[in-house]
């Protein structure tokens, strides 16, 4: 079973074997935590995603971490909320899930995740809590032993923190 843990921080200085990326499409990069993530690998990151050609939401696509102290990023678009009536919910399980494989293939033992779609993409933030911590315990893991949500504010690690008590 993966061990979760919920800790307040900035994903950029995990010393994990993999940090998930909370991109875009594109995968060229943006605000957020996706460009906080660019700046600190550096340019090989953007000539690496560059080679990618994109990826849809819900699914998820591996790098190496580059200058980060992360061996690999995981790339994983995350659905833009509209009303919850477009395929939201199953599209954030997806890239929690689709993210978790990445890591499984490329045999890593503690996983890193931001919180997915709830900056820009305006996800309720403890609806999209539930359906992290959901999607991760119920992953039927072979290397991955500990995954950490690493929340960049005290809203978000209180969400998920009490996320964790209803799961
Ligand atoms: N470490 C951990 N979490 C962070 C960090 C950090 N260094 N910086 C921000 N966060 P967002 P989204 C938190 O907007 O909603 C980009 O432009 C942030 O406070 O980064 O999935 C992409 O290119 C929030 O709690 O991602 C896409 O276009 C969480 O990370 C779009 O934003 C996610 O916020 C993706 O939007």
């Amino acid at each position: 079973m993966i061990q979760i843990e919920i800790i307040k921080g900035d994903i950029t200085q995990s010393h994990v074997d993999a940090i998930v990326n909370a991109a875009n499409t594109t995968l060229m990069g943006g605000g957020g935590v996706d460009g906080a993530i660019h700046c600190a690998a550096g340019p090989e990151l953007d000539a690496a995603c560059e080679a990618l050609h994109g990826c849809k939401t819900g699914e998820a696509k591996t790098t190496p971490g580059f200058n980060l102290p992360a061996k690999f990023i995981i790339h994983t678009p995350g659905p833009i909320w509209h009303d919850g009536k477009n395929n939201e919910d199953e599209l954030l399980k997806n890239s929690y899930f689709n993210s978790l494989k990445e890591a499984e293939a490329h045999q890593c033992h503690t996983v890193d995740f931001p919180s997915i779609s709830t900056g820009v993409y305006h996800f309720p933030l403890l609806r999209a809590a539930k359906i992290a911590l959901n999607t991760i315990s119920n992953f039927p893991s072979y290397s991955i032993e500990k995954v950490r949500i690493v929340a960049f504010d005290l809203q978000t690690k209180a969400a998920y923190d009490y996320a964790l008590t209803l799961s």
